[in-house]
């Protein structure tokens, strides 16, 4: 009796109990959800939604994300992720526009940025004063030391008959595209940094190859917490080990110790009278600027980190377009059988192709030009920050945002491109027969005052080593098979898929 009585007086209390915890659950939740919203600012250009905690879903890190959302949106989209305001630009003109304005010249400081994981970044993450002499320090020794002289051509054309003998091992069966291809390119920067080449199957710089692949493929872990900052306030061991810090942490040493070696070796037998290369141009900065004690713009670490940092931008962007060009020809023979014919005409076969046969060459630049077109290795460029509010195609992009252009859309816009989807080297070769550029709608190198410092060495690397190669080889697929062009699932980054070739040689 007294114990039904108590029940009927408690159920009641218990659910009025449960409904207040629910209410103050939901009205927590709702709360939560307006304090993580992620605001659009006025005058942002249009973009998908942005869902409290995880913002718009898409970062567009490959060219058919991009598409659509162009499609969806046009040509300037905002999107926010994490709390951040991402913009992308689509159209030529604006992203040249904005690329040309000194408020986009810094980039986010982000911490995969800092490649060498000891908190600075090398050229390519600076910012202001330190970014500016660094570009203009390794502008100038490009310059000085490559472009004009003749002994970088001869480099690279001795590294192109190399490259050539080592692939005679390899034809008539079927092989991925052999690795020698990273360190032949490889040894045309080192050639400039560091006087230095390796031997193409050299264990010590596969291994670093190998160990910068890694890094690039950790990137996107290492890459989250500086989309989702919130992610920072995890317990660190956990943090660590879910983004990669540690296994960054522990394999950037061996990086660095790599580079340091190089550095070392040179302070030993260094002669500021004959300054062999960067590295010995940049020990003679360093001595200047010890006797003017007030300024320190450069130093022994921030050395090691832009050597790093020109060893990671120049191998794998120029390697993998020489692989997505042997891709594109395997699978389109009659573009390889007319590179090959005009090889023939104009150079023969006796002697490999040189600087001088080049602007002879019309076919095989525009074929190059095309595979660039149609497979950027950066599709999305390297990402600015915007350091002030800037006005772009009639929106606000707010101070603080972070910018990138979609060159991968870009270079598939129908507006400059017919039959964008087409890969047709004949839309680089003018009435006249000639090898030229359209003036709209091609960039892979970015454009403005932080475009890729690389860009004439890149493109005298692509010019020699595919002219070497196609001289010497043709590339098909193996019998029955079909080239897989799709592009690898890596954000932001356009490579090729491992894949089997089958290579003749053509003596
Ligand atoms: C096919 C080859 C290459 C392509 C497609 C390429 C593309 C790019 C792109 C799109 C950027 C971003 C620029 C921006 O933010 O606007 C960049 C930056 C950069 N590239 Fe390249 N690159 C190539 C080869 C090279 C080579 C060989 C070097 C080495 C000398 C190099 C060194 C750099 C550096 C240092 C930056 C950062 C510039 C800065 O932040 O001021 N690149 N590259
Ligand atoms: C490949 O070719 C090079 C040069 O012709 C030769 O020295 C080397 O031993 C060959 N390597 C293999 C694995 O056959
Ligand atoms: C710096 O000063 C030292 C001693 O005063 C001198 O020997 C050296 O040549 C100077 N270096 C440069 C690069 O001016
Ligand atoms: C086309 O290229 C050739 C070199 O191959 C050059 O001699 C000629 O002047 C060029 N023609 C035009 C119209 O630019
Ligand atoms: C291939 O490359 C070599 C350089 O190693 C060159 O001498 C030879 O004539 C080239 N061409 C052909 C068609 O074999």
């Amino acid at each position: 009796m007294e114990d039904s009585r108590r029940f009927l007086r408690l159920m009641p209390l218990e659910s009025f109990a449960r409904m207040i915890t629910e209410i103050f659950l939901f009205l927590v939740v709702v709360v939560l959800l307006f304090l993580l919203r992620n605001k659009e600012p006025p005058g942002a250009p249009p973009g998908p939604t942005r869902w409290p905690i995880i913002g718009s879903f898409s970062l567009a890190s490959n060219v058919k994300d991009q598409l659509a959302l162009i499609d969806k949106y046009g040509d300037v989209v905002s999107l926010g992720v994490g709390g951040r305001n991402f913009i992308m630009v689509s159209n030529y003109k604006l992203a040249k526009e904005a690329f040309s304005k000194t408020e986009m010249n810094d980039r986010p400081g982000w911490r995969v940025m800092e490649h060498l994981g000891d908190g600075k970044p090398g050229i390519i993450g600076r910012n202001g004063d330190s970014w500016r002499i660094s570009r203009r320090f390794h502008l100038r020794n490009l310059r000085d030391l490559g472009m004009g002289k003749s002994y970088l051509a001869d480099a690279i054309h001795r590294e192109a008959k190399l490259l050539v003998e080592d692939i005679r091992n390899y034809t008539d069966k079927p092989t991925h595209f052999p690795q020698s291809i990273n360190v032949a390119v490889l040894n045309v920067i080192w050639q400039l940094v560091a006087s230095r080449r390796y031997d193409l199957h050299e264990a010590k710089i596969l291994e670093l190859l190998a160990l910068i692949k890694e890094f690039q493929k950790n990137a996107k872990f290492v890459l989250l917490p500086d989309i989702f900052p919130w992610l920072n306030y995890l317990p660190n061991v956990l943090f660590k080990r879910l983004f990669k810090y540690d296994w960054r942490e522990k394999n950037s040493v061996r990086a660095k110790a790599f580079m340091k070696e190089i550095v070392d070796d040179h302070k030993t037998n260094f002669d500021p009278n004959n300054p062999r290369d960067v590295i010995d141009n940049y020990l003679i900065e360093l001595d200047k600027q010890k006797n003017e004690t007030d300024s320190e713009v450069f130093s022994e670490d921030d050395l090691i980190r832009d050597i790093f940092d020109l060893f990671a931008a120049g191998f794998d962007t120029t390697s993998s377009t020489i692989r997505w060009a042997s891709l594109y020809l395997a699978s389109h023979p009659e573009v390889q059988k007319k590179v090959q014919r005009e090889l023939d005409d104009v150079v023969g076969r006796d002697t490999l192709p040189s600087l001088l046969h080049r602007p002879r060459l019309h076919y095989l630049e525009a074929t190059l030009h095309e595979v660039l077109r149609l497979a950027p290795p950066a599709i999305s460029g390297a990402p600015r920050m915007s350091a002030d509010d800037v006005h772009i195609g009639g929106y606000l992009i707010s101070k603080g945002s972070t910018v990138f252009a979609t060159i991968g859309a870009i270079q598939q816009d129908n507006r400059y491109w017919e039959q964008p989807e087409k890969f047709y080297p004949e839309r680089f070769i003018d009435e006249s027969g000639n090898f030229s550029v359209p003036k709209e709608g091609f960039l892979p190198f970015s454009v403005g005052k932080r475009s890729c410092i690389g860009e004439a060495l890149a493109r005298m690397e692509l010019y020699l080593f595919a002219a070497a190669l196609l001289q010497n080889f043709s590339f098909a697929p193996p019998e029955g098979c079909q080239i897989n062009l799709d592009p690898l699932d890596a954000p932001g980054m356009m490579l090729p898929r491992e894949q089997d070739l089958i290579i003749t040689s053509r003596t």
